[in-house]
């Protein structure tokens, strides 16, 4: 499969490699995928290229490397499959690249007209998959198109620039026929840069937040605004509360956070509604789903929500009764523009509630209880570094998301509307190499068997570190079993993930009692390339769940007989 095989490949002028310097043009820095024979030619112009190509071991744990590279490198980032199960399996990522608001684009291979019909090795086309794997219809994909000749090449350029250039995700699809791919193409033209959005209008928003006092809800579309989220917040003296994904756009220790909003969020929000009454709450960037609100009707307020986003269908979506002011807009934009206005009165300096977290007093016998080990997370990776954080689905974000505290912004990283297992186990390799440093992961054991890319990171050097709960079992649906008072078995047979990491040449240590935590955890953040802390973890100690156990209590059933 190397280009030796036909020499057509190195030849410049092919549709590959056109395509290759269209995406140099469009700013790709990584490729992430893994590769096939209906994508040998495509595979083999882009590790001819400058872009990156990371070569993984499941098409899954590529998409979700590729999302976090991107957050990590500001960049949009690359994913690519060969037919049939490689596009497949890439479907989980591409899925969780969507609702976490990533810039991706897929490329994957397309059966060519010969093989269409006549039970092709991996057939894969129109007539094998559904049609959204096909279409720009916004359900997999933003902009999806099938290169079958080079004709297309200028227009789908200008497509996937207007595209990426705009601010929030994009999810873009090109399917290449394995033919095509080889075709010789007609140079594209260079492309052209949309200009910005107009500042927006924020008359109405500055208004409505004369009548009485408000909060702010920040979300994670804020991320790239931390300092103008700030400075409002200063200005108005206005309590701040964030969306799990948000945590530390604002700085946890400053006094104005009241908490952390939804899964496994903090009490404190609650206490400060009830005894601060806000009159309303101006949202930023989020998009109030179920595990930033509950959908809770406590948030809902006398004046009801101001909500900047911008994606115009938003507003008024996870409240749709709530009187809701939408400002369509950039965070960041707005705030300038609201900083700018006639701004009423700040409000007066008050004590507010604010999250409790109560440092843990070590004790000499393991197992490791997860709050001691969020505790000596927070001093050797969140104060005792700049790295990128990552929590896993599972009971992982559930304690990292209570527990630790960030103070700048891009150094957490959570999925928790598509939640996919895996995700920051893969994920936290495409961070590593995408900011070119350290970046760490608290993972279920669980999640690491489903996927781990701890091979791919001994191939690249990425300096990866896996912090693993290690409780033989999935933890998090054993305490919601248990508190919906179901008994089904969780449990499965212990790894021991050390091991399993040197087998593949990263270094490893395992812990078994919280005094050997700092050394553990001193050793590999000081590493120079791929580990794994394997921390044996005691059972007993209950999850921050109990919203989401709730939620689930309550959710309606049907009485028997209904389902005809
Ligand atoms: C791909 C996928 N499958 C299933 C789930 C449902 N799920 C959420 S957490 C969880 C168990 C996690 O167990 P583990 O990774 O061991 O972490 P722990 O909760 O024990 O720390 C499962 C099965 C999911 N989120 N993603």
């Amino acid at each position: 499969m190397s280009s030796a095989v036909d020499p057509t490949l190195a030849i410049p002028g092919t549709v590959v490699s056109a395509l290759t310097r269209m995406f140099v043009r469009l700013g790709f820095e990584h490729a992430f995928g893994v590769s096939g024979g209906a994508m040998a030619a495509t595979w083999d112009a882009l590790s001819a290229s400058p872009i990156a190509v990371h070569h993984f071991r499941h098409e899954g744990g590529a998409a979700f490397a590729a999302i976090e590279a991107g957050f990590a490198s500001g960049r949009p980032t690359l994913v690519f499959t060969t037919t049939g199960p490689g596009l497949t399996n890439a479907l989980t990522g591409i899925l969780a690249a969507r609702a976490e608001g990533a810039r991706v684009l897929v490329v994957s291979a397309y059966t060519s007209a010969a093989g269409r019909g006549r039970c092709a090795i991996q057939e894969t086309s129109r007539d094998t998959l559904p049609p959204s794997f096909y279409e720009s219809d916004g359900r997999l994909f933003d902009f999806a198109a099938v290169v079958e000749e080079p004709s297309r090449l200028a227009e789908i350029e200008r497509a996937l620039d207007q595209g990426f250039a705009r601010w929030g995700g994009f999810i873009a699809h090109l399917a290449l026929d394995t033919a095509a791919q080889r075709s010789m193409a007609e140079p594209a033209p260079p492309c052209a840069f949309p200009t910005g959005a107009p500042p927006p209008d924020v008359s109405a928003c500055s208004e409505a937040l004369r009548d009485g006092p408000f909060a702010l809800w920040v979300g994670f579309g804020a991320r790239d605004a931390a300092d103008e989220v700030r400075a409002f917040a200063r200005r108005m003296q206005a309590p701040v509360l964030c969306s799990p994904r948000a945590k530390g756009i604002f700085p946890e220790d400053d006094p104005l956070f009241v908490g952390v909003t939804g899964l496994a969020g903090h009490a404190s929000v609650f206490r400060y509604l009830e005894e601060h009454a806000p009159r309303r709450i101006l949202v930023l960037g989020s998009r109030l789903g179920e595990a930033t609100s509950f959908w809770d009707p406590r948030f809902v307020r006398p004046g009801g929500f101001v909500h900047v986003d911008v994606d115009p269908a938003v507003p008024g979506t996870a409240y749709p009764d709530a009187p809701t002011l939408a400002v369509v807009g950039d965070v960041g934009a707005t705030l300038d523009a609201l900083l700018a206005s006639a701004l009423p009165e700040p409000a007066k300096t008050v004590d507010l509630p604010r999250p409790t977290i109560t440092p843990l007093a070590r004790r000499a016998d393991g197992p490791v209880r997860p709050e001691a080990l969020m505790d000596a997370v927070q001093q050797h990776v969140v104060d005792g570094s700049d790295s990128v954080l990552l929590a896993e689905s599972g009971n992982s974000f559930l304690w990292t998301t209570h527990r630790l505290r960030f103070a700048q912004a891009h150094r957490y990283r959570i999925s928790t509307g598509f939640g996919a297992m895996g995700h920051a186990a893969a994920g936290v390799v495409g961070a590593a190499l995408g900011r070119r440093g350290r970046a760490v992961a608290v993972v279920g054991d669980g999640a690491l068997l489903m996927t781990n890319e701890i091979n791919s990171a001994v191939k690249d050097g990425a300096r990866a570190l896996w912090i693993v709960l290690n409780d033989a079992r999935y933890g998090m649906c054993a305490q919601g079993m248990a508190a919906l008072g179901f008994t089904a078995d969780a449990d499965f047979p212990r790894v021991d993930f050390a091991a399993f990491a040197r087998a593949q040449g990263a270094g490893a240590v395992r812990v078994d009692c919280e005094p050997q935590l700092d050394e553990a955890l001193a050793a590999a953040m000081a590493a120079d390339g791929p580990f794994v802390v394997d921390v044996r973890i005691d059972r007993a100690s209950l999850a921050p769940a109990s919203r989401r156990n709730a939620a689930l209590c309550a959710e309606p059933t049907f009485p028997l007989g209904s389902g005809h």
